[in-house]
């Protein structure tokens, strides 16, 4: 089993987290996604979407998209469940899951595709287009992970994380969506402290792989 990743993007980091936090080694093979790479062969035909972290099986098989390639590796390994031990608690850690991804680390994943310059050109992850930046996509992503955060401070009073004092999947997409805002300098602190208090904990993780960068 080979993993294709690219260690400074945020879904290479996002599985990086995962692995650490099962205690996981896996062979890597790095894309250099900033020199295109996967627009080469033989990545172009392995992830037609042009994205890593992609998963190659031993049988051939590929598997593509963060979250599938980390549930995948969970439901094979017998360390303590990331997506959950029951129908009920997978289901509840899917429901964060979702909420977060779609509503907070996707909207600034695009404002931060949006603003940056490096990423003029490549708005749309696995894309080389032109359609242009947009500064109402940047504003709109930020308002959208206010949004979120609003919803979420409340039950953030209430638990640890996510669920309750065990840690998930759902805690990962959290945590890259926090380091994204961070990268737009979005300052919540003072408004939703519980949800600050979260971060920071995500943070201190040992399993946090941003922590070899300090
Ligand atoms: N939906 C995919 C998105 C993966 C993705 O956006 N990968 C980015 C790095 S974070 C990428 O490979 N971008 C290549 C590019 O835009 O050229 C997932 O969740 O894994």
């Amino acid at each position: 089993m080979k993993l294709y990743t690219f260690a400074p993007a945020a879904n290479a980091l996002r599985v990086d987290m995962f692995l650490r936090e099962k205690k996981l080694k896996l062979q890597t093979i790095s894309v250099n996604v900033r020199e295109d790479e996967l627009f080469k062969e033989p990545y172009n035909s392995m992830n037609p979407f042009n994205c890593i972290p992609f998963l190659e099986l031993e049988n051939g098989t590929i598997i593509t998209e963060t979250i599938s390639i980390c549930r995948y590796l969970d439901e094979q390994s017998n360390s303590s469940k990331l997506f959950g031990n029951d129908a009920e608690e997978r289901a509840i850690i899917d429901m964060w899951n979702r909420r977060i991804e779609l509503d907070g680390f996707l909207p600034l994943l695009h404002s931060v595709r949006n603003k940056t310059s490096f990423f003029k050109g490549k708005v749309v992850p696995g894309t080389r287009t032109s359609i242009t930046q947009s500064p109402e996509i940047v504003e709109r992503g930020i308002e959208m992970f206010d949004i979120l955060l609003n919803r979420i401070e409340p039950h953030l009073s209430k638990n640890k994380f996510l669920l309750g004092d065990k840690f998930s999947i759902a805690d990962i997409t959290s945590h890259f969506m926090f380091n994204l805002s961070n990268m737009l300098k979005i300052d919540f602190g003072q408004t939703y402290k519980n949800v600050y208090r979260w971060k920071s904990d995500l943070e201190k993780r040992p399993s946090n792989p941003l922590l070899d960068n300090d």
